[in-house]
C-alpha cells in the first residue's frame, strides 16, 4: 500500500503510532508503526509502515489510481479525495452483536469530521423519520473523534432501526444513503463506493440479532 499524502497535510497534522492504550499497535493495527492521518479517509492510514519518500508530485500508485478516486457522473475520476467531511458510526449496539432481549441500551458512537470539531450528533431510532440530540460525551477537539451517548429502551420489536448523523455547522450535512450525492460521483448506491461518509444504520430483529441495513 503506497499513498501520496501532501506535505503541507503531513506536517500539521501527521502522527506516527507505535502504541495505544498503553500496549504496541496490535499488528491488524498496523504494528510497529502506523501513520494516522486525522479527519481524513482511513485508506490512507498505512499499516506496517517502511518508508517515507518525498516528491514534487504525486506518486499516481496503483491504489491512489485504480481505487480511491470519486467517479464523476461524466465519467471522469476526480483525485484525490482525502477528508471526512463528516462521519458517525454506532458502535453499540452494531452489526453482529445480539441483544439479550428487550430494555434499556445506552446507544453510544463516535463522530468525526476534517473540517472541525463536531459541534452536535443526532441519533434516530425510528429509521431517521425522528431526530433527537445525542450526550457528547467527551470535548469536541478538531479533527478528532467525539465519542456521543443516547439512552435507549428496545421494546422488543423486530426491525427496530437506529442510526446518527453528524451535522456540521453551518451548512454540511452527514449525507443519507437514500439520497443521490451527486458531488461525490456517480458510481455505486452512495455515490461512491470507496468514499463512503453517509448515515450507517443498524437494524435489530425480534431475536435481538443487529445487522446493517441500507434504510
Ligand atoms: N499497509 C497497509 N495499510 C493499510 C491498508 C493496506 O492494505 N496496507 N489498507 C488501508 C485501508 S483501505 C483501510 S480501510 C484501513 C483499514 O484500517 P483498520 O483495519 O484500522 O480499520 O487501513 C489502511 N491501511
Ligand atoms: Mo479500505
Amino acid at each position: 500500500m503506497t499513498r501520496s499524502i501532501p506535505l503541507e497535510k503531513m506536517l500539521k497534522d501527521a502522527i506516527l503510532a507505535y502504541g495505544q492504550d498503553g500496549e504496541a499497535i496490535r499488528p491488524e493495527q498496523g504494528y510497529p508503526l502506523r501513520l494516522i492521518l486525522p479527519g481524513w479517509e482511513g485508506n490512507t492510514h498505512i499499516k506496517g509502515l517502511r518508508r517515507l519518500e518525498l516528491s514534487d508530485k504525486p506518486f499516481m500508485t496503483r491504489e491512489e489510481t485504480s481505487k480511491y478516486t470519486d467517479l464523476m457522473p461524466n465519467g471522469k475520476a476526480r483525485q484525490f479525495s482525502f477528508e471526512m467531511e463528516a462521519k458517525s458510526v454506532i458502535t453499540f449496539p452494531s452489526g453482529e452483536m445480539k441483544l439479550p432481549g428487550p430494555g434499556f441500551y445506552n446507544i453510544s458512537g463516535l463522530a468525526w469530521s476534517a473540517r472541525g470539531r463536531v459541534q452536535s450528533v443526532d441519533v434516530s431510532i425510528d429509521g431517521g423519520k425522528t431526530w433527537y440530540p445525542a450526550r457528547l460525551d467527551t470535548v469536541p477537539e478538531p479533527i478528532s473523534t467525539v465519542r456521543f451517548s443516547f439512552p435507549w429502551s428496545w421494546n422488543g420489536e423486530s426491525a427496530a432501526c437506529y442510526r446518527a448523523a453528524a451535522p456540521m455547522k453551518p451548512g454540511y450535512l452527514q449525507p443519507d444513503t437514500r439520497t443521490t450525492d451527486g458531488d461525490r460521483g456517480a458510481n455505486g448506491p452512495f455515490g461512491s463506493v470507496y468514499h463512503l461518509n453517509a448515515i450507517q444504520s443498524w437494524a435489530v430483529a425480534a431475536d435481538g440479532s443487529v445487522s446493517n441495513v441500507h434504510a
